[in-house]
């Protein structure tokens, strides 16, 4: 008889299986093509030797696809609903690949808060965060170092899949280990028989909070390089311009140098961020860059 349950580690040759009674399960993989990911539905059956098989895998409602080092696309998490952007005042901030990891969770989608971290090396917080939260991002201000604000990202991520991302040397690890040690539990330091540990050779991991968050880590996720295919895409993901699209006077309006631009209208109108407007421009130039080396990417 098939059993349900949620994938949490993903190995080379096999996967650990949650069950309803949150015990792990060691499970095989029947065919390569049979190829779960940590956040997985899956189906799978006990064997003989007491570790299980997979059956099935349900469809997933969200996929974090990374683009590996050959430009391939490769999917590393299922059912996400949150990411957690995280910047800091050192290294300065990138809003433009903050904004591009917006983007990418709006495109999933899924939902995205921003993570201010290293609070404690600033008095004052950057005005970029206010913009921010004007488009309606929840921002929270924390300190990984003195354990501050810790609180309130564990309560965004309560009912939620999560995963924390960002640019490099803003403390995601740092976080996660204020997270793990004080807020999150290990899954598998719930159950005995055929539980990991956190240390585990897994490419990608699920934690749980006490509030019923749930959070996926592995390199992998964290260090995730957000893909836009087209600048169509790009569009859907910047979310003040909705409600401005389609009023153009062109259908293929880029909002960049065209006449009465309804986007453009909105940021003469302070509807839409200057700063928001100009990363949407840089990352334009950056599709399209890509786009004229590879001619066979999406327009
Ligand atoms: N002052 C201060 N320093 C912090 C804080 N959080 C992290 N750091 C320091 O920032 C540096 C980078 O932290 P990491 O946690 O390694 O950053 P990361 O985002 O995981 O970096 P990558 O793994 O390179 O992507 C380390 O030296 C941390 O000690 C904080 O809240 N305040
Ligand atoms: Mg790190
Ligand atoms: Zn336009």
């Amino acid at each position: 008889m098939p059993e349900r349950g949620l994938v949490v580690a993903r190995h080379r040759r096999h996967v650990t299986v949650e069950d309803a009674a949150r015990e792990w399960h060691r499970c095989g993989l029947p065919s390569r093509r049979l190829r779960p990911l940590v956040g997985d539905e899956v189906e799978w059956e006990k064997q003989a030797d007491e570790t299980g098989i997979v059956t099935s895998v349900a469809a997933r409602r969200t996929v974090l696809t990374r683009i590996d080092s050959r430009g391939r696309r490769e999917p590393v998490a299922a059912n996400l609903t949150q990411l957690l952007v995280v910047a800091a005042p050192a290294p300065s901030p990138d809003w433009t690949l903050l904004d591009r990891y917006l983007v990418a969770a709006e495109l999933i989608p899924a939902k995205a808060a921003i993570v201010f971290n290293k609070r404690d090396l600033v008095s004052a917080e950057p005005a970029q965060l206010q913009e921010l939260r004007e488009i309606g991002y929840p921002v929270c201000l924390t300190s990984a170092l003195h354990g501050t604000g810790l609180d309130d990202v564990a309560e965004l991520m309560a009912g939620e899949r999560g995963a924390v991302v960002g640019q490099s040397g803003t403390g995601k690890s740092s976080l996660i280990n204020a997270l793990l040690g004080e807020r999150l539990q290990a899954v598998g330091a719930l159950t005995g028989k055929g539980a990991h540990g956190r240390h585990t050779t897994s490419s990608a991991t699920l934690y749980r909070l006490g509030n019923g968050g749930e959070f996926i880590d592995s390199p992998g996720v964290r260090n995730f390089a957000p893909y836009i295919e087209s600048i169509t895409e790009l569009q859907r993901g910047f979310r003040e311009f909705q409600p401005h699209l389609g009023r153009c006077r062109f259908d293929n309006c880029r909002h960049l140098a065209e006449p009465d631009c309804a986007v453009k209208a909105a940021l003469a109108a302070g509807e839409i961020a200057l700063r928001r407007y100009e990363s949407y421009g840089n990352l334009c130039d950056l599709i399209e860059t890509l786009q004229a080396r590879q001619p066979g990417r999406g327009g």
